[in-house]
């Protein structure tokens, strides 16, 4: 048609205003004089707990730590740490002296640390004695500690390395003056790369801050967080959702952070019964867990006020099965993508005056920022209810990869829309519900038509079987059809399951196209740290199989 429309969408709530000019650190920490000996960190394995003045203080020393080593504005350092104390106290003190900081997953090996290390040209690694042997000699082709790289260990120190005491002992009042821009690096987090290479992702000082702020500032904040809650921070720091809508947003609004190592679910349920957790962010897994193991029952979680799930679909099923377990919480989702900042949509359930949600949705556009649904045939915008892909425009979005403007330029428009590759709809009451990841998607080649059939659908029917645990979908080559969906599962415990009955209980509920053409069954998903199938992996399974 001659006629173009624009559909743009917007939060419910108003715009506000952001102070997206100040550097990081200040802007999370500008409020904490209402605040100051309140619990700001809480370290579930040994009781310890840092008040907000003392999480200040010891970030101010780090900064001055770190300039003595002779790192300067615009460097980088790189943790490899489990979720601790040190690890807030690194982040927020890089940020104080212009600095950026990479994070990693500990249990990546030599070859995926130093891949990310030389990519972001890292000075320094903070890291866990445990970890070093494998970052020294790690071979020829790797950056040689000593020479290259130093290496600090928040726990006893192996040989050539440092303590971390040098950083958290350090004079505060040496901080060196910096002047930063809002627009210099603050985040250098690399994309999941469940679908290409990873890449750094530059998130600036006006990104975090725009982004924080859409969630937890405001008469009205999107993400209620008060002084009183304790929020559990179990998902892993490295990660964005983490890093942003636990840590960032927490430390703004004054709440607690409860801060636990690794999943365990025993140690967790204890904790938070222990520390009366008032709100989760969680990710499917977890709700998987949650949901289903039998230990929940014997542990109190009345203290849970709020669940937010995300970085991942979460089936109806599963999120019924969870709210039955915490009835009293308000359960919502969010949806991020690293390089949005990350956080596109937040369940407006979880606002100070909340409005009412739908199951399976992701919430609604967050405040200061537009969302747009395009027709990935065309481009041109969509109007509610029509799925096409989803698109994000606002000041935090991520300023780029690094070093690489092609693939910056395939990503964000000459308009400034970054385009997820999810495909998702915004539906009449302005909630945004994703159908599937593009990439994602099984082509099927019909005899008339092309059908797409969304794995995160067939998972969500799979794991609704009493005797299935876990459940992946994947594509297989097939002669006739191109592509054929195929399943992973895995039984529930002490259950008898062949494949025949679990092709029939999908056959029984699905469009032809959408039948599984083989089930295989295995003893665990493979995932990433944020809960994402990853899929490739998978696929190498059945290339071999
Ligand atoms: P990355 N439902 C379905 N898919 C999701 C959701 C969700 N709620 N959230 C994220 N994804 C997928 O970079 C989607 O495909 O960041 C998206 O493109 O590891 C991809 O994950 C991005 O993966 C929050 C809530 C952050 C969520 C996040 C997600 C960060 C994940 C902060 O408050």
């Amino acid at each position: 048609s001659s006629e173009t429309h624009n559909y743009v969408f917007r939060s419910k709530l108003p715009d506000i205003p952001i102070s997206n000019h100040l550097p990081l650190h200040t802007y999370c920490f500008e409020n904490i004089s209402q605040f100051s000996d309140r619990a700001c960190l809480i370290l579930g394995s040994t009781n310890k707990t840092y008040s907000f003045a003392e999480t200040h203080l010891i970030s101010q020393k780090v900064a001055a730590g770190l300039s003595n080593l002779g790192l300067q504005k615009g460097d980088v350092i790189m943790l490899l740490l489990q979720n601790c104390a040190e690890f807030v106290f690194s982040f927020m003190g890089a940020s104080m002296i212009g600095a950026v900081t990479t994070t990693a997953n500990p249990f990546y090996t030599p070859a995926e640390v130093f891949k990310q290390f030389n990519a972001s040209k890292a000075k320094l690694i903070i890291t866990h004695s445990q970890y070093v042997d494998k970052l020294r000699d790690a071979g020829d082709n790797f950056p040689k500690l000593g020479e290259d790289f130093s290496l600090i260990t928040i726990d006893d120190p192996p040989e050539n390395c440092l303590h971390f005491s040098v950083l958290s002992e350090a004079n505060e009042t040496e901080i060196p003056t910096v002047s930063i821009d809002s627009n210099d690096a603050v985040a250098l987090p690399f994309s999941s790369g469940t679908t290409g290479l990873p890449k750094g992702v530059v998130l600036t000082h006006k990104s975090l801050i725009t982004s924080v702020a859409q969630q937890v500032d405001g008469e009205n904040p999107n993400l209620f967080l008060k002084t009183e809650d304790v929020v559990l921070c179990v998902l892993p720091l490295f990660h964005i959702f983490s890093l942003n809508s636990v840590l960032l947003c927490s430390l703004r609004a004054g709440s607690g952070v409860l801060l636990m190592p690794k999943f365990e679910i025993g140690a967790l349920l204890e904790l938070i019964q222990r520390y009366r957790v008032s709100v989760a962010a969680v990710v499917p897994p977890l709700v998987l867990a949650l949901a289903k193991n039998p230990m929940v029952e014997g542990f109190d979680l009345s203290s849970i006020r709020t669940v937010l799930s995300g970085a991942a679909p979460l089936g109806k099923e599963l999120e019924q099965a969870l709210r039955s377990r915490v009835p009293q919480a308000v359960f919502g989702q969010g949806y991020g993508m690293t390089e949005a900042g990350p956080v596109l949509s937040m369940s407006l359930a979880f606002a100070k005056q909340p409005f009412q949600t739908k199951s399976g949705s992701c919430g609604t556009v967050v405040r200061n920022a537009e969302l747009k649904v395009i027709d990935p045939e065309t481009g041109s915008s969509l109007p509610h209810n029509q799925p096409g892909e989803i698109c994000i425009r606002g000041l935090q979005i991520m300023k780029g990869y690094l070093n690489d403007d092609d693939a910056t330029a395939t990503t964000i428009d000459v308009d400034g829309w970054l385009h997820t590759g999810d495909i998702g709809y915004v539906d009449d009451d302005d909630e945004v519900f994703i159908v599937d990841r593009v990439k994602e998607l099984i082509k099927f080649k019909g005899f008339q038509a092309c059908y797409f059939v969304p794995p995160a659908e067939l998972e969500a029917l799979l794991v609704s079987h009493p005797s299935i645990a876990d459940a992946a979908v994947v594509s297989q080559k097939d002669e006739v059809a191109g592509e054929v969906p195929v399943a992973f599962v895995v039984r529930s415990h002490g259950f008898e399951l062949t494949e025949e009955a679990v092709k029939e209980f999908i056959a029984k509920q699905v469009v032809f196209y959408k039948r599984l053409h083989r089930v295989y069954f295995i003893h665990a998903i493979p995932k990433s740290p944020s809960g994402k199938i990853l899929r490739k992996d998978l696929r190498a399974k059945l290339a071999t199989a």
